[in-house]
């Protein structure tokens, strides 16, 4: 079993706001401070939103630049794995720009990109609407920029369909394998968070694939320790959920790394440094 990748998503993503919770970072000194207690805690990868400074909501407009910006200053502090989201950055921006703008995200330093396989409803308020619009040919170009670019795709799953659009990718030689997928277990419109549809899911997938497991709220941990102990790597942090415990807000993302660290210390899993986690996902490094 390969060493515990844990992934810090630590700036609340396009749900979570100073309004859901006063912890959440949004300047980008707060950012920058958040990712290294959580890397000091045991996170290997950071995944990031551009966030809006004064209130925490998603950024309006291009996020390009704002983005950069927490790559060049999160490299000044600390080593670990920068994954920048194509999920985000749509606020302010009509569909007709969405390429390019993650084509030039695609050069912004970072190692990994998140990239979602299926178009959705979603499962909470969105300022761009009900639906979470990934075609199948957007996903098709987006990952097509990421391999030419050198950054590896994290796969975001939501139902079990999207395996399959997995499968045709690698199939057509657009993203070589083995593949790195998240179940991303939002329960309402995808996954339920349960182990029975984690290791059902898992039935579907390759055996040479790696993958890791977010859910929701007061699923997080939990489902974290199932992933741990089917050999899964996980992900934490404000974007999934804002509770240390029942009614009690986590004043740091580092908590929750540190909460699934020791539970993986108990199993006796070590936890992946960015250098282990670069040789284990095939990363190129920064
Ligand atoms: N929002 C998460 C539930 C992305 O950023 O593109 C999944 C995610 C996707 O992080
Ligand atoms: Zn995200």
């Amino acid at each position: 079993m390969d060493k515990l990748i844990i992934t810090a998503a630590v700036t609340g993503g396009e749900y979570v706001s100073k309004e859901t919770t006063p912890y959440v970072p949004s300047t980008i000194d707060e950012i920058v401070d958040e990712v290294v207690r959580s890397v000091e805690a045991g996170a290997s990868v950071v995944h990031l939103h551009a966030k809006d400074p004064d209130t925490g909501e998603p950024w309006s407009g291009d996020p390009n630049p704002v983005l950069m910006e927490y790559v060049d200053r999160i490299r000044e502090q600390i080593d670990v794995v920068i994954n920048l989201t194509t999920g985000g950055g749509r606020v302010g921006n009509p569909p007709e720009i969405w390429d390019e703008l993650v084509r030039t995200r695609c050069r912004l330093g970072q190692e990994m990109m998140s990239l979602n396989m299926g178009t959705m409803n979603r499962w909470a308020e969105h300022p761009t609407g009900e639906i979470f619009l990934n075609t199948v040919r957007m996903i098709e170009r987006w990952c097509g920029y990421m391999v030419e670019a050198g950054v590896k795709p994290e796969h975001e799953i939501y139902d079990t369909g999207m395996i399959n659009v997995c499968r045709q990718l690698a199939a057509k030689g657009i993203v070589p394998e083995p593949l790195y997928v998240q179940f991303v277990m939002v329960g309402g419109t995808g996954f339920l968070p349960t182990p029975k549809a984690l290791i059902y899911s898992l039935d579907q997938l390759p055996e040479s694939w790696t993958w890791s497991v977010c859910a929701l709220g007061r699923h997080e941990i939990p489902m974290a320790a199932v992933a741990m102990t089917l050999g899964g790597h996980v992900r934490v942090g404000f974007e999934d959920n804002v509770y240390l415990r029942y009614r009690e807000f986590a004043e740091s993302n580092a908590q929750l790394v540190k909460k699934v660290a020791n539970i993986a210390r108990e199993l006796d899993r070590p936890i992946a440094t960015p250098k282990d986690t670069r040789k284990i996902l095939g990363l190129k490094g920064p």
